[in-house]
């Protein structure tokens, strides 16, 4: 097992040290409302009237739940989404890796704090939630299709987790214990028992990362049951819609009715139990969090109704729905995935917490499976669209993750409006910001895995990291200027036996050379996209993955990519953006060649990627400003024009204006 890790690259520990000194600091200021930001409510699906735009109310919620507990008759308000707590905790999983990595004593004692003033919420018999504690507790558990009860739960079992294994204390898990064996005694297959699931996965994914750290067995027991009961009854959440309407009950997403044609059964991935689906529908979050702990589930229970499932979901999303920066999630209505090949560069939702729900997917697939298609997936959502979600100070952030984006049409089209152009400062609906933060904290649990005593290098991140295989110690450095050079060298400065390290040989890599003590070798078989060689101390290996700037072309059945090429080098994917190359992007045309170099004075330190291609003029006589819209289609007028391309996650970090991955070849 790995038993720790330190990393040491500057790309990464530039981003880790941005989101520790100042995204997580400014999280908790947003959280405790201790600032003003101005709260985008683009994003809440229902009427965002209905919400303060300049208050969280994420930790208020709690001390207004702990006052409703002890009796007080004026609590407080309770405000913001239905699952506002959620938010709390993935910042206290946030600060969790953060304290792997580094002391923090600051965020530790916030994080403490808030620790305690979530524990003084939670009920006696475990039960926490602060929306039907403090605003409907007689509807606890009962409108479980929106509730996000155990989801919220969820989150809060998964920063416990994290933060036993970072600070060695228990407070937080005995809440995170005491709320599972809440669910535990209300949900399960007995008579009397709820014989459903929320509406939302996470809470499936949590108990599998609880029994893995306490190897309680009920954990185990009561997520296979949660994955097995959905869709058993495609009709359990639609029940419960019509009982809250006939109940008078109001919806949890103000202003969105209960019962709306985005929420039925296929929606929630309950419309047949979960080995019978083979396409990737609904909400893409609930997705790939469901997928992520049929993984793992299948993993630690060996239960093949689960592996099959993962499996099936697998292939749907990464062969037919997925764009090429790991975003998922064509569409806006209901967040959701909707057909094969039907991949809108611009109207796209490609949900930032989507992108690191497939990011946790992919990775706990390649630690059953050990195949390396999974680990391209996984730097591709990470490199790509999850890096994007963010400023890169920290302090601005995206929900939604375009491959092309015009903030005029983004203005004037109510079918755009969801596609900012400009990252706020927070959300009414606030799921990624947080996610986005434990996500870059945690980067040192995808560096590696281990299977059958060998060592995957899952990605390539530069590093010192300390194994356990089976009782024998050894440190493994990895030193690398990735993602912008494909040189990385592994030394082995301590082992107490010989190893088998796995490297994995990325699919874009067309050529890759490997040198172990100086020596080439010539004689590896990859296996799954791995290539496995034997190391003992004092080693020194070497591989170089070519690393070119490509053209890629998408499949002919992608409508919106048909006839375009991108540009991608290594697993960074490149995008024109108005502030280099004009506006009216679709004129630009790429040119033969792509000559690429490093500016250490652009973006914090970028690639950057020309080409001498060409622009569509609007000399014409058809294309005057007088002219009519439409005319007879004759030979058209070029001018050259040298495009300069720039990291796809970089993008909207200057001016605001036009942005494109899918550009025109050579005309
Ligand atoms: O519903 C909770 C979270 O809010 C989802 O995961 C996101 O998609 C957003 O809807
Ligand atoms: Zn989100």
């Amino acid at each position: 097992m790995l038993e720790n890790i330190e990393i040491t690259s500057p790309f990464w520990r530039e981003r880790q040290q941005t989101i520790a000194r100042q995204m997580i600091p400014y999280q908790w200021e947003v959280i405790n409302d201790l600032q003003h930001v101005d709260i985008a409510v683009t994003n809440t699906g229902g009427d965002s009237s209905a919400l303060d735009s300049d208050k969280s109310y994420v930790v208020e919620n709690f001390k207004v739940a702990a006052r409703k507990k002890q009796g007080d008759p004026n609590p407080g308000k309770r405000g913001g989404m239905v699952f506002q707590d959620s938010d709390a905790y993935k910042w206290l999983e946030a600060v969790a890796y953060t304290l792997e990595c580094q002391a923090a004593l600051e965020l530790r004692h916030k994080a403490d704090q808030l620790i305690e003033i979530i524990g003084a919420a939670q009920e006696d018999d475990g039960y926490l939630n602060t929306y039907f504690q403090v605003n409907e507790p007689e509807r606890k558990y009962q409108s479980l299709y929106m509730s996000h009860e155990l989801y919220c739960a969820g989150h809060l079992i998964e920063a416990a987790v994290a933060y036993t294994k970072a600070t060695g204390t228990t407070q937080f898990l005995s809440i995170a214990k005491k709320l599972a064996d809440n669910i535990d005694a209300h949900f399960g297959p007995e008579e009397g028992k709820i014989h459903g699931a929320d509406g939302h996965e996470e809470i499936e994914l949590a108990l599998l990362r609880l029994y893995e750290l306490t190897h309680e067995e009920r954990y185990l027991k009561l997520a296979t049951y949660l994955l097995l009961i959905r869709g058993q009854d495609p009709d359990f959440f639609g029940a419960q819609q019509r009982r809250d309407v006939a109940l008078g009950r109001k919806s949890l997403i103000p202003g969105l009715e209960i019962i709306h044609p985005d929420f039925k059964a296929p929606y929630f991935q309950s419309d047949k139990p979960v080995y019978e689906q083979t396409e990737a529908k609904g909400h893409a979050v609930r997705v790939v969090y469901l997928c992520s702990a049929l993984a793992l589930g299948a993993a630690l229970s060996g239960d093949e109704r689960l592996k099959k499932a993962a499996d099936n979901y697998w292939r749907n999303i990464v062969m037919k729905r997925m764009y090429l920066t790991g975003a998922i999630g064509s569409s806006a209505h209901g967040e959701a995935f909707t057909g094969d090949y039907d991949l809108p560069n611009d109207s796209i939702y490609g949900e930032t917490c989507a992108s690191v729900g497939l990011i946790f997917f992919a990775h706990y697939l390649l630690r059953a499976q050990q195949n390396g298609a999974m680990g391209d997936v996984m730097e591709q959502a990470l490199y790509n669209t999850v890096l994007a979600g963010m400023n890169l100070d920290g302090k601005g952030f995206f929900y939604v993750n375009p491959l092309a984006a015009n903030p005029y049409l983004s203005q004037v089209n109510p079918g755009l409006r969801h596609v900012l152009t400009r990252r706020p400062g927070w959300f009414a609906c606030a799921c990624c910001p947080p996610n986005l933060a434990r996500m870059v904290m945690s980067l040192g649990h995808y560096v590696y895995h281990v299977s059958n005593n060998v060592i995957y290098n899952d990605l390539f991140v530069a590093s010192t990291a300390r194994f356990n295989l089976n009782g024998a110690h050894l440190t493994l450095k990895q030193s690398t200027n990735y993602p912008w050079e494909g040189t990385i060298c592994y030394e082995v400065p301590q082992a107490e036996q010989s190893f088998t390290l796995a490297l994995r040989i990325p699919q874009w890599c067309e050529h890759f050379t490997v040198q172990l003590n100086g020596e080439t070798k010539a004689d590896y078989q990859l296996e799954q996209g791995y290539l496995k060689v034997q190391l003992q101390q004092g080693d020194k290996l070497v591989l170089t993955l070519d690393m070119p700037a490509l053209r890629v072309a998408a499949d002919p059945r992608i409508d919106a990519d048909y006839g375009k090429q991108a540009v991608v080098r290594g697993p960074i994917v490149f995008c024109a953006e108005e502030v280099d190359n004009g506006p009216n992007l679709q004129c630009l045309h790429l040119g033969a060649d792509l000559e690429g170099h490093y500016d250490p004075n652009l973006l914090g330190g970028v690639y950057v990627i020309e080409s001498h291609g060409q622009r569509r003029t609007m000399q014409e006589p058809s294309l005057t400003v007088a002219s009519p819209l439409y005319h007879k289609a004759q030979p058209l007028h070029y001018q050259a024009q040298t495009i300069k391309l720039i990291p796809y996650y970089a993008w909207c970090n200057r001016a605001e204006g036009e942005m494109r991955v899918w550009l025109n070849p050579m005309p």
